[in-house]
């Protein structure tokens, strides 16, 4: 009895010196980390998830204070105070960054991706390391990829069940020129607005529509001013893990580690909450009395026709290379 005791003691005291080199390498630290969506939005789980994991590796030095609905600025905001030093991480969308990355354009091309899990594939390997050193040229450290995932036409006219019905369709778009080109080439009437605007916007009525994923429509309400939903899956575009490489170069190769390592952790779990929630965000979008108008395969198709002239105008910007190299990355996941 008293030998167990005895042992285990020891064990605990050679756990703790053991862990104490590398505590030494960790400072105290607080990183500010914004976002435009609400508190409850599956990105809170993952930040939760990156968060204590984060406080294990450090002995609670590292912590990670969250700032939500856009407090902190919108993502275009957010990104600028990430290069100059002043804020340390921001998780958003990759649309708006087009200006920064063009490269990162490649994502919002229409109808890129056919599933979740191909964008897992392609994010999480070859591609998105790709991605990452072009970020990291512009004073920007990606950690991870976390999921928005494939987004959804709303309004609140008529049902959308062709392209053709979004004829006129005054909708709001990212700040980005292949999502406004995408909306124009349908006949909508698009215009780029921050996400924060866009409840106001389509309560106000000075917009008819929006499009983002099922989740998003639920957790910032968007169903209370839209009457029709449709699944359009028009588009896959990933949540960056950003952070200020001025700030990222000033910490130790642990703390540096660590991040990398538990913005991954933090993605596992988003992505699973995100997955899960996004069936019941539908099933309570429909209970909120919203009209869901699922289209026919021959309309995804004609969808998908009319939006090629999107890939021809954009490939010169987003870089012929890196569009290539997407799709050889796409047919590599489809054949693993
Ligand atoms: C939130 C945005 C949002 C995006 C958009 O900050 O702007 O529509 O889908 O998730 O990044």
């Amino acid at each position: 009895m008293k030998k167990t005791l005895i042992a285990a003691l020891l064990a605990s005291v050679g756990l703790a010196l053991l862990s104490t080199p590398a505590m030494a390498d960790f400072k105290t630290r607080n990183i500010r980390l914004s976002n435009g969506l609400a508190p409850d939005h599956p990105v809170a789980d993952g930040v939760k998830a990156f968060n204590a994991c984060l406080s294990e590796k450090s002995g609670g030095k590292t912590k990670i204070t969250a700032y939500w609905s856009g407090s902190l600025g919108d993502d275009i905001q957010a990104v600028q105070a990430l290069r100059s030093g002043v804020q340390e991480a921001v998780i958003p969308s990759s649309s708006p960054l087009v200006g920064l990355v063009p490269a990162l354009g490649v994502f919002d091309l229409p109808f890129l991706f056919e599933s979740e899990a191909q964008a897992d594939a392609v994010l999480d390997g070859e591609f998105g390391e790709f991605i990452n050193k072009k970020f990291e040229e512009v004073g920007i450290i990606n950690l991870a990829y976390w999921e928005n995932g494939f987004r959804q036409v709303s309004n609140s006219k008529h049902p959308v069940t062709k392209w053709e019905d979004m004829e006129g369709l005054k909708i709001r778009v990212m700040q980005n020129n292949i999502f406004l080109d995408t909306f124009q080439n349908m006949g909508a009437n698009a215009s780029p607005m921050a996400f924060s605007e866009i409840f106001s916007a389509l309560e106000t009525k000075a917009i008819d529509a929006q499009e983002n994923p099922y989740v998003t429509i639920d957790t910032s309400k968007f169903y209370e001013v839209q009457k029709y939903v449709s699944a359009t899956n028009h588009a896959y575009t990933p949540f960056l893990v950003l952070f200020s490489k001025r700030i990222f170069d000033r910490y130790s190769p642990e703390e540096q580690a660590a991040l990398r390592e538990c913005a991954q952790v933090g993605g596992a779990k988003q992505r699973e909450v995100q997955r899960d929630l996004s069936v019941r965000s539908l099933a309570a979008i429909k209970a909120a009395g919203l009209e869901v108008n699922e289209l026919s395969t021959e309309e995804k198709q004609r969808m998908r026709e009319k939006a090629q002239v999107v890939y021809d105008k954009h490939t010169p910007t987003i870089g012929a290379d890196v569009v290539a190299r997407v799709q050889e990355s796409i047919r590599a996941s489809r054949e693993a």
